[in-house]
């Protein structure tokens, strides 16, 4: 019979989001009278806006005409999008034909990782985004992952998901309230690949240009590159802070930029993104990474939905450029909204510390000696609502509980009043 992967078998647990959505599922079946509110996944919930949504609307009338129909278009995406995201995102850091229109920046980020393939080392920031390690698990980076990786204590796949424990062949770097959630970067292996979101998820933490231009000068001195996730730059509303990591000088020798339009335009389901490779990042035999981008890119992908970059194109003009921020605001008020009830009653009681939501759509709460799993039953069961257990971002986040502030206003409020009688 045909062998399995090693590296699935590395993997300790199943995929975060579909583990929290079983539990309550779970939940429902004993307690079918149960209204959930969910601050779980970051999944959007506004509709689309007005003229982002009439563009595409209109560009998929004109596919059914003859003179409007296309089939597959350029891999790398439409020139007139790559170039408006050239000219109103990076302004001169970032040329129209270093930038790859994808179908979002998860997709990316798993196909960026065949780049590098299985022997390169992996450092993330711990807690971190679940894509960047279980990826790197499954390509079987960081060398032999079967072979490095701990099996999980029984008593971890009981109680926990995703990078509990963590996975020996990976560097984590811890981020936490005592180091302003930016890592000791000393412990970055040479020639590694390192993931950084900025700003992060799950902490809600920005790093500051001065942090940034750490990272860059680490890249640059380890011979590492980095792998920028800027997905919630929109978010950004403090003009100190950099919405793109090419805003620090070097930058563009050492990394790689991962953007979308799920959050900020509402498309986690309508799926569009971009990947930006400088040409000026080569590999240690002077390779521009570019070209091998460029060679994955037309090779095990087909170019994004031609409907989606019409919508992406218009969400860059001025009308559109308002209407993301309309919604970008209204997350971070519902933000605003969770931290506030966090801060109040019964939380400070419990001496619970909260991060986040001033320039992000996510607020990080910890519960000091209480193990997040037991927390968010706990939440689910008193008041209905699912969260995200920190512990599932990595060893680091034990101890926290991520609320997201996607959702309805109603919900918002409605989840708020609901956490406003918890009690541990
Ligand atoms: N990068 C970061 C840092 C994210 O948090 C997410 C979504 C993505 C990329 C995905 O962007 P797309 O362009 O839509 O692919 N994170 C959400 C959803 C969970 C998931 O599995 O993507 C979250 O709740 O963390």
């Amino acid at each position: 019979m045909i062998k399995r992967n090693p590296a699935f078998q590395a993997l300790k647990a199943g995929y975060l989001f579909p583990e929290i959505a079983s539990r309550r599922k779970a939940f429902e079946v004993s307690h079918p009278e149960a209204k959930i509110i969910s601050l779980g996944i970051g999944n959007t919930t506004e509709p689309l806006t007005p003229h982002i949504s009439s563009a595409m609307a209109d560009y998929s009338r004109f596919l059914s005409t003859r003179e409007g129909y296309s089939g597959y278009g350029d891999e790398q995406g439409l020139k007139a999008l790559r170039s408006k995201i050239a000219e109103t995102l990076y302004a001169g850091t970032a040329d129209e034909s270093e930038i790859f229109i994808s179908d979002g920046a998860k997709c990316d980020i798993g196909r960026i990782q065949l780049l590098f393939g299985a022997d390169v080392g992996v450092a993330v920031q711990d807690p971190a985004y679940p894509v960047y390690v279980d990826g790197s698990v499954i390509i079987g980076a960081a060398s032999s992952v079967s072979a490095k990786a701990e099996p999980c204590a029984k008593s971890c796949s009981e109680t926990s998901t995703g990078a509990h424990t963590g996975y020996a062949g990976i560097v984590y770097m811890p981020c936490t309230a005592e180091n302003g959630f930016f890592p000791d970067l000393s412990v970055v292996p040479e020639n590694s690949l390192i993931y950084f979101c900025s700003p992060n998820n799950p902490t809600g933490a920005v790093a500051t240009k001065e942090q940034l231009k750490k990272l860059v000068d680490c890249a640059l001195q380890k011979g590492c590159v980095i792998i920028f996730d800027a997905a919630y730059s929109a978010f950004i509303r403090d003009d100190s802070l950099p919405k793109s990591i090419y805003e620090v000088e070097g930058a563009r020798r050492c990394a790689i930029e991962i953007n979308s339009f799920s959050k900020p335009a509402g498309f986690t389901g309508v799926r569009l993104g971009w990947s930006v490779v400088p040409k000026t990042l080569v590999y240690e035999d002077g390779t521009p990474v570019i070209n091998d981008w460029n060679r994955i890119m037309t090779t095990v992908f087909n170019g994004a939905s031609n409907i989606a970059q019409r919508g992406g194109l218009a969400a860059l003009d001025e009308t559109g450029l308002k209407e993301m921020r309309s919604l970008t605001d209204f997350y971070l008020e519902n933000a605003r909204l969770i931290k506030a009830c966090l801060q109040g009653g019964n939380f400070n009681s419990m001496g619970v510390r909260i991060y986040g939501a001033d320039n992000a759509p996510y607020v990080w709460a910890q519960f000091p000696g209480k193990k997040s799993w037991h927390v968010f039953d706990e939440i689910l069961k008193q008041c209905r609502t699912l969260t995200t257990p920190g512990s599932g971002f990595g060893p680091s986040g034990e101890s926290f509980i991520r609320f997201s502030a996607f959702g309805s206003r109603s919900n918002i409020q409605e989840a708020c009043t609901r956490l406003s009688s918890f009690a541990l």
